[in-house]
């Protein structure tokens, strides 16, 4: 069983991720926390429990973390993801109560009670909760297994010319995250551009006939609306899943080591994941980034855990 804490801000594919996270067989998920991102830190603490009720989620203690960055104004993402976050689908009224705790605390208390080398965090979302995790208590640091995280990219960016949105929304917090000597795993544009929800992964989506897979038909449809007007794509990228894909199954997608830094005084490239590719990586590189999925193996993983939630 690979052990994980999501954090995340959902956000449509936040949200598919949380249900990826459940329904396959090999993840257990410790905690989910949540923090401002695609819309407003109440905003999406309300989606995650809405979609914990969708999912049929209980047992797990979801917190509320950050409601803004470290340095930086809040930049939401409504022309993407809506006014709710999560527009589209009803949201069913959530069952689930908050755990009290901060999801800083939260991320610190459930990393410190299992053992070392055993927990990875999915950040899906900025980076704001995790990087003050990592100073609250720098203890948990070695003790994480890895960190595989949704963001950023190594040949540019979504928010930006250069820069991804989880990244250029709380650059300083990644900076911590990307700096501190965990091993990290960037799953970024380069690789979640690749994890296109096609019309024939929508209709077999929607050809499992559940309740969940209807609530995902219902995102990708609105999703897929704002990524064609925004962004120009003819299928929305389903970005967060992969990293949650990636614990499940490394191989479904390659990944290359590299250094990894993040921009914080460019004129133009605030935000960037500056990636150095210069070979040989140096021996004390803990970073990689995702480079090319297996489309049909991540689809898979999606159907087949949409198909155990029934
Ligand atoms: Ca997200």
């Amino acid at each position: 069983m690979q052990k994980i804490i999501l954090d995340c801000d959902p956000g449509h594919d936040d949200a598919i991720a949380l249900l990826l996270a459940h329904g396959n067989p090999s993840i257990e998920l410790l905690a989910v926390t949540t923090v401002v991102g695609n819309q407003t830190l109440e905003k999406v603490t309300r989606n995650a429990l809405a979609v914990a009720r969708v999912a049929g989620i209980t047992g797990v203690p979801f917190a509320a973390g950050c409601a803004r960055p470290l340095v930086r104004d809040i930049e939401v993402a409504p022309d993407i993801h809506g006014e709710s976050g999560l527009d589209g689908p009803v949201l069913p009224e959530p069952t689930l109560a908050l755990d009290p705790r901060h999801a800083v605390d939260l991320i610190i208390d459930t990393v410190m009670a299992h053992e070392p080398g055993t927990v990875t965090l999915v950040p899906t979302g900025g980076l704001t909760n995790i990087a003050l995790a990592a100073r609250k208590e720098p203890r948990i640091v070695p003790r994480v297994k890895e960190v595989v995280l949704m963001g950023g990219g190594y040949h540019g960016g979504n928010w930006s010319a250069t820069s991804e949105f989880n990244i250029i929304i709380d650059p300083e917090a990644a900076h911590i995250v990307f700096s501190e000597p965990w091993p990290l795993t960037m799953v970024g544009l380069d690789l979640t551009h690749q994890a296109l929800a096609t019309p024939s992964v929508v209709e077999r989506i929607r050809s499992i006939g559940t309740e969940p897979a209807q609530f995902v038909v219902e995102l990708l449809e609105f999703f897929g609306g704002t990524y064609l007007e925004a962004q120009g794509f003819a299928h929305p990228p389903v970005h967060d899943p992969c990293a949650v894909a990636r614990v499940i199954d490394p191989s479904v997608m390659t990944v290359r080591r590299a250094p990894l830094t993040v921009e914080l005084t460019g004129t133009h490239t605030l935000g960037m994941t500056v990636a150095d590719f210069r070979a040989p990586a140096p021996a004390d590189c803990t970073t990689q980034v995702a480079v090319d999925l297996d489309h049909e193996k991540f689809w898979n993983l999606v159907v087949d855990a949409l198909e155990r939630i029934g």
